[in-house]
């Protein structure tokens, strides 16, 4: 059975002003294509299918294209498994779940041998088989989705008291999750088992930040018992590719470069073939192609800006964080921006500084600082709140900023 592993596809995302649509379709088309070349029996997503900015047209245009892009995949057999993510709208995917779940209600069972030629989606922890199209084997695929409250908690443990409490809770809940499903009586210990999870394994490294989300929300769970437990592990969550301990554990990281902190990341998906007695070989890497992502500082617009014409003649796709210093009286702010969006037509995000108003702090114009309190608390609260309605988070905000002033 061959598997094509790949994870975080943030369908729909943005990078502040630039929808990253386009860019994802044609990396999603391009995983398509691997799974036809490769002869793939199973496509499986690790999870942030979709991007929490994505609204629910854009949603539908999502399905829609997976419909188009994995018609023909789906139609000769091929399988497509998938588990929700940190950034996957909790309701949305219950609903897709549920509504599956009306057009087929006898597929899906714990263990169950389920029919190839479709989509799954794990929106709680799930434990099910497919049979290999050519041997007739059945492998066992565990699906872990990101550990939530509402995924993971039941009863008494839903009354945590601290973000410290939680977390404790839905480390053991998910390693308990885990358990109970390889002791469930229809799991076989010897037979061929893969387990994919949107989750932080510990040990793992993150590169610069994780993406939208700090190290503190996290829900980093302990991964050292899996290497034996399981014949290859499809982890998604954190962007950078790597194994984790051994080379059958794997991230594949993103589809796509999603920040600037993922500017030197070479993307790729993972296939990897399971036989009747477990691993065939070594898991390989197939190469997905990404667009640059990268900053620019002007210093001299003058200067600088004949100089980036001939530097980046052909940036028209990067995606460029622009820094922009200028002199009141020698340079024209409008033509500067003007000019610089000749040359970076999609640059992302833009600041400027007139050089008499930085002051003795000229040198940390460019650096980003650390955040004051009141930064971290709005950061985190417009973070928390992105999928709730526009006037909603709006008064939670102003809220806060009020409680921010009172404190000042
Ligand atoms: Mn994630």
């Amino acid at each position: 059975m061959k598997i094509l592993h790949t994870a975080d596809w943030h369908l729909g995302d943005r990078l502040g002003r630039i929808d990253r649509t386009e860019d994802l379709r044609v990396a999603v088309e391009r995983v398509a294509s691997y799974c036809k070349q490769e002869a793939v029996d199973v496509l499986l997503v690790a999870g942030d299918l979709f991007s929490e900015l994505a609204r629910p047209d854009g949603l539908r245009d999502t399905i829609r294209h997976w419909q188009e892009v994995f018609r023909e995949f789906l139609e000769t057999g091929g399988t497509i498994l998938t588990l929700t993510g940190n950034h996957d709208n909790e309701s949305f995917c219950q609903t897709l779940v549920h509504a599956m779940t009306l057009a087929s209600p006898t597929v899906g069972k714990p263990g169950e041998t389920v029919p190839p030629g479709r989509l799954y989606l794990a929106a709680e922890p799930t434990f099910l088989r497919l049979e290999d199209r050519m041997g007739g084997f059945p492998v066992q695929f565990v699906l872990m989705p990101f550990p939530t409250p509402s995924r993971f908690l039941k009863g008494d443990s839903l009354k945590y008291g601290s973000p410290e409490e939680k977390n404790n809770l839905l480390v053991s809940a998910w390693a308990d999750a885990l358990r109970d499903i390889r002791a469930h009586p229809k799991y076989d210990l010897k037979a061929p088992a893969v387990l994919s999870a949107h989750v932080h394994i510990h040990g793992s490294t993150v590169g610069p930040s994780l993406f939208r989300i700090t190290t503190e929300e996290d829900v980093v769970v302990q991964g050292s018992e899996l290497p034996e437990q399981f014949d290859y592990v499809a982890l998604g969550h954190i962007h950078k590719p790597q194994w984790l301990g051994a080379t059958h554990v794997r991230y594949s990281g993103s589809i796509e470069r999603m920040d600037l902190g993922e500017q030197a990341d070479q993307k790729g998906v993972v296939i990897v073939e399971i036989g009747p007695d477990g691993r065939n070989g070594e898991p390989t890497v197939l190469p997905l192609p990404s667009t640059p992502i990268y900053e620019v500082v002007v210093l001299e617009p003058s200067e600088d800006i004949p100089r980036l014409k001939q530097e980046y003649p052909d940036a028209k796709d990067d995606l460029v964080n622009l820094h922009i210093r200028y002199t009141a009286g020698k340079d024209q702010l409008e033509e500067v921006l003007r000019e610089l969006d000749r040359i970076f037509p999609r640059w992302y995000a833009r600041d400027w500084k007139e050089t008499g108003a930085l002051g003795p702090t000229l040198a940390d114009a460019t650096a980003s600082g650390s955040k004051g309190f009141g930064e971290t608390v709005r950061d985190y609260l417009s973070q928390e709140l992105i999928q709730h309605d526009q006037t909603e988070r709006e008064s939670i905000l102003k809220i806060a900023d009020e409680l921010l002033k009172e404190m000042e």
